[in-house]
């Protein structure tokens, strides 16, 4: 069956078709109270985008003079990836992102947000450049302006170069936030004539615990280290953003907009009392304190000093100032509540609750469904630090995909998702909430980290095989939203 219905199936399915009627009777529309539906409208000037990364769609890593990154060691390491794929080929966007810009077209968004592969840039980390691999960011960005898209530009979304894991040890060395202030400097004297926007480091949080704590689930590089060693690490990555704004700000064209795009750890109040968003708000800046916090504030929270104790991170005053260099904009990436919080009377003044196991989920497992985290996480950004930019960098979800016989997904759960989700963000907006625009994850289905290929977050399913791309109804869903400006 089509998506699409006919006329007659619809009338055969609400039984008019005997009558050869319209289904609905005519309603007077001043009696009737569901005639008038309010427009549950976004900002005029709302960024309507789509999200991706490079070593999840690009492919071609041998293509051009790109050196080998951590990501590509570590998922041809055998038993690490979970269907055994890399991200060799991908969705081969290296080669078809004309085509790939098409499918952005076909949804009407006026905005992109990709991550450019550090390891194109500088194949070793540091050192030469190579022209080629800047080249092909080159045509993508004069491609997607020509086709009246903006790009944002991602500059870390967790494909380190291998030499630099190699001789330093990655994020564990203050030399690698050192090389990657360089590479941003780089990147922002080539791009930024162009490029207006940069998102500097995508999800601390994930990468560091994930690649090298002991996370519920591993990721490049895999290293694991104790708690002390783990602070370092955040500490450098946290100075990598400030050394990036900063060297944004030195090589860059006047008026490029920088900020990071971090998961923030959405704290949304269990239920909606005034003690209990007062409580969500010190909850907020507490649970971010690795990242968010001393970005904007410049400072350890002493709960996160508290908490660390003697493995607290080594650190300078000059360091402070680094990471919390102005930043334009603030993006955060909300996929689910990471906690819901209430009052307390203790000295904290919050409290974790802990979540039933009957907490409903998405597909992947740990995709809780939370839609009011649309709504807390950036009105607590505002709230908290006085935001007055900010981007949801990335929202989305896998689904199981299913295609009928004639090939069609009707995706409803991932709409379903993203409805509700873009419910909440409506409502922060409208109270005036600073969202100045939205980037759904994601464009196309892509290689999904250890999760291989097993997992699809896009809008327009892919073919591996043959790299063939068709919109599922989701696309649909979020062409219309985009057309509407609102919601519908
Ligand atoms: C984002 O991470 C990434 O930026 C993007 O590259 C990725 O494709 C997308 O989302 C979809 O996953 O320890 O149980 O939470 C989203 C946040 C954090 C979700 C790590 C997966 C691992 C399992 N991710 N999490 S769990």
């Amino acid at each position: 069956m089509s998506h699409r219905f006919t006329r007659r199936q619809f009338a055969t399915a609400t039984g008019a078709v005997a009558l050869g009627v319209s289904a609905l009777p005519a309603a007077s529309a001043a009696a009737n109270p569901v005639a008038a539906p309010v427009h549950r409208n976004f900002p005029r000037d709302f960024a309507w985008g789509t999200a991706t990364s490079a070593y999840q769609i690009e492919g071609a890593v041998n293509e051009d003079g790109r050196g080998p990154s951590i990501w590509d060691a570590y998922a041809h390491t055998p038993g690490k990836i979970r269907d055994g794929s890399n991200a060799d080929h991908a969705a081969d966007h290296y080669r078809r992102y004309k085509e790939d810009i098409q499918l952005m077209k076909a949804l009407g968004v006026n905005a992109y947000r990709f991550s450019i592969a550090w390891p194109r840039i500088f194949p070793q980390g540091t050192g030469a450049a190579n022209p080629k691999g800047l080249d092909f960011y080159n045509r993508l960005v004069d491609e997607l302006l020509a086709n009246g898209i903006e790009p944002f530009a991602t500059l870390y979304h967790w494909d380190l170069p291998q030499a630099l894991q190699d001789r330093l040890g990655g994020w564990q060395s203050r030399d690698t936030a050192k090389a990657f202030g360089d590479y941003a400097g780089y990147v922002a004297q080539h791009l930024t004539d162009r490029v207006r926007n940069i998102f500097t480091i995508n999800e601390s949080a994930t990468f560091i615990d994930f690649g090298y704590g002991a996370g519920p689930v591993e990721m490049a590089p895999g290293v694991k280290l104790p708690q002390a060693g783990l602070n370092q690490v955040r500490h450098h990555v946290a100075l990598g953003h400030g050394l990036a704004v900063q060297a944004i700000r030195a090589n860059g064209r006047a008026g490029t907009q920088v900020g990071p795009a971090e998961n923030i750890v959405a704290c949304v109040p269990a239920i909606e009392t005034p003690a209990n968003i007062r409580a969500s708000e010190i909850a907020t800046r507490e649970m971010n304190g690795g990242y968010l916090t001393v970005i904007l504030e410049g400072r350890y929270t002493d709960g996160f000093l508290a908490y660390a104790g003697k493995d607290a991170p080594v650190f300078t005053a000059e360091d402070l100032k680094i990471i919390s260099s102005p930043v334009d904009f603030v993006g955060i990436n909300v996929y689910m509540p990471q906690h819901y919080v209430v009052a307390t009377e203790d000295a904290s003044g919050f409290a974790l609750v802990p979540f039933p196991s009957s907490f409903p989920r998405m597909e992947s497992d740990w995709l809780r469904i939370g839609p009011e985290a649309m709504y807390w996480a950036p009105r607590n950004l505002a709230k908290v630090w006085n935001v007055e930019n900010i981007y949801i960098s990335e929202n989305g979800t896998s689904a199981a995909d299913q295609p009928d016989a004639g090939g069609k997904i009707h995706d409803l759960d991932r709409i379903m998702y993203l409805r509700n989700y873009l419910t909440q963000l409506q409502r922060a907006t409208a109270e005036g909430v600073p969202v100045r625009g939205y980037f759904q994850w994601s464009l196309m289905d892509n290689f999904e980290w250890p999760d291989g290929y097993d997992k699809r977050f896009g809008l327009y399913h892919v073919d591996f095989a043959t790299q063939k791309r068709s919109p599922k109804l989701s696309a649909e869903f979020y062409r219309a939203v985009v057309a509407a400006n609102a919601l519908v």
